[in-house]
């Protein structure tokens, strides 16, 4: 477990100590670069066209016949993408710092992966997909303990698993509202009028119950996970919602060492809302979410006291503290977990995940399984194919030290990108790196010069970029990375 003070503080002071001559050993010393975890990947971008190029713009109009690409970057070749390098259509080779919205763990065509495909027990789960809930494979209950419950935090001995992010937040408020029920319903059997007012979607069949959520948090965008969602209106416009509160979720200052006094307030308050919104919220609040680090909503941190005060008031008023680990979750910021660095007393009680484990779901405690079957269920419930995956991950993080790699090169890069004084509130835990640039406009310009220059990254909020990079991504990339920012800012 990472200590929880892991979490980098930028001062000043550190500012002042990086001098030029440190720079100029990043762009000159590469003798001391670790071995490429892929040996036959690109040693740099190599650009052709601009992105998007002529091929990806033909691809992309004959799509758009059918569907919206207006989101499409550029289109992918990823029978060339290797490692951590995404090859687009025109034969573009970029460092990938996005990693299809986070979600690509060790690499493109890791000879892991590859190797699996070969499996006759991964061919016989891609050949005869199972509803998992009526025929299980006899191997299925291997899948489980070697792709999930390896990795269960302590105490959640269960997982149910889904085909999305914004499926296992879903069921995983069902949990909560249905463990709620219960506990309020005592031994007594369900009564006539719960059974027939549900039908009809009335209390006391469909109780008021809520989530409480984060103003900027980033659920998913089915109903419920939407209504806990607060990111961008856009995600939320034309959609009924659940009336469901929010609390302000603490947006620090940064640098830290500079706020502490400020950045301690706005927890506080963050806190004492979470509190009264429990206390006094018309819809009993059955449970909390929140993310570690918010990302769709900018990328935004709070310190481990933060969350350990926070599952705390949960606890004390038995609302189940849920942590979304979809975005966080599988190594990205330094420990398998991301609420491993918060060193709770205990785990939380959900605890979901999707992205780059490539299996969705969540862990829960047995006290929270449902009194009856057939309540969580769906006609898959989760992926085999997707679950042997997920197991190669783990084989993969283990097995190269990923960790402690992601540690090594996120403590590189929060050094060193101090030194561009543009860059504003530098935050980061690992590899899971912001920064602000003035406006919007200068950040869509960055990304998009970046992209010109080959390397991939990604914004979020309104005028953050975020690094996303995968668990494989090294001091070498770290180092184009650092020099292509440097070339993209003298632009602005
Ligand atoms: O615009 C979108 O729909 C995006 S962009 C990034 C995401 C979604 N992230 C998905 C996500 C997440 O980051 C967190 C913290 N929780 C839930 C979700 C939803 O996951 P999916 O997209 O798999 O439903």
């Amino acid at each position: 477990m990472l200590r929880a003070s892991s979490q980098r503080v930028f001062t000043t002071q550190r500012i002042v100590q990086r001098s030029l001559a440190t720079v100029a050993s990043r762009t000159t010393n590469t003798s001391n670069y670790p071995a490429p975890f892929f040996p036959d990947e690109p040693t740099q971008p190599s650009m052709k066209t601009a992105v998007p190029g002529p091929q990806s713009k033909a691809i992309q109009q004959r799509l758009t016949q059918y569907q919206d690409t207006r989101s499409v970057f550029f289109v992918a070749d990823f029978e060339k993408s290797k490692g951590n390098y995404i090859v687009d259509a025109d034969g573009n080779a970029l460092l990938d710092m996005f990693a299809q919205i986070a979600s690509i763990p060790v690499g493109y065509n890791n000879p892991a992966f590859l190797e699996l495909v070969k499996n006759p027990a991964f061919q016989t789960a891609l050949a005869n997909r199972a509803a998992l809930g009526v025929n299980p494979n006899k191997d299925w209950v291997d899948n489980v303990e070697n792709a999930f419950m390896r990795v269960a935090p302590k105490g959640l001995d269960q997982v149910f698993t889904v085909m999305c992010g914004s499926c296992a937040n879903e069921n995983a408020f069902k949990t909560a509202f249905m463990y709620q029920a219960a506990k309020k319903r005592g031994d007594k059997d369900f009564s006539l009028d719960e059974l027939t007012s549900c039908m009809n979607n009335q209390a006391p069949g469909s109780p008021d119950m809520s989530i409480l959520s984060f103003s900027q948090a980033f659920h998913g965008r089915l109903f419920g996970s939407l209504t806990a969602t607060a990111s961008k209106a856009i995600h939320k416009i034309d959609i009924p919602a659940f009336n469901w509160p929010k609390a302000p979720f603490p947006l620090r200052k940064y640098p830290l060492a500079e706020n502490e006094e400020y950045n301690t307030k706005v927890e506080k308050e963050s806190l004492q809302a979470v509190e009264e919104i429990i206390q006094k919220n018309k819809q009993p609040v059955a449970a909390l979410i929140v993310e570690p680090i918010q990302s769709e909503g900018g990328d935004n941190h709070a310190s481990p006291a933060f969350f350990r005060q926070l599952q705390a008031i949960c606890k004390k008023h038995d609302v189940l503290f849920i942590v979304d680990e979809v975005q966080t979750g599988v190594g990205g910021t330094g420990t398998f977990w991301a609420h491993e660095a918060w060193e709770l007393p205990e785990s939380p009680d959900i605890v979901t995940f999707s992205k780059k484990f490539q299996a969705a779901g969540f862990f829960l405690n047995h006290r929270l399984r449902p009194s009856q079957p057939y309540r969580l269920y769906n006609t898959w419930m989760g992926d085999p194919v997707r679950a042997m995956q997920a197991a190669a991950i783990i084989n993969e993080i283990e097995s190269k030290d990923l960790l402690t790699n992601v540690k090594q090169v996120g403590a590189y890069l929060q050094e060193q990108l101090p030194t561009f004084k543009s860059l504003e509130n530098l935050r980061g835990q690992g590899t899971f790196i912001a920064f602000d640039l003035a406006n919007s406009a200068k950040r869509d310009q960055l990304l998009m010069d970046m992209r010109q220059k080959g390397v991939n990254v990604g914004g979020c909020g309104d005028r953050t970029v975020r690094l996303r990079p995968m668990l494989t991504f090294q001091r070498r990339h770290a180092d184009i990375f650092l020099n292509t920012i440097e070339d993209a800012l003298k632009l602005q």
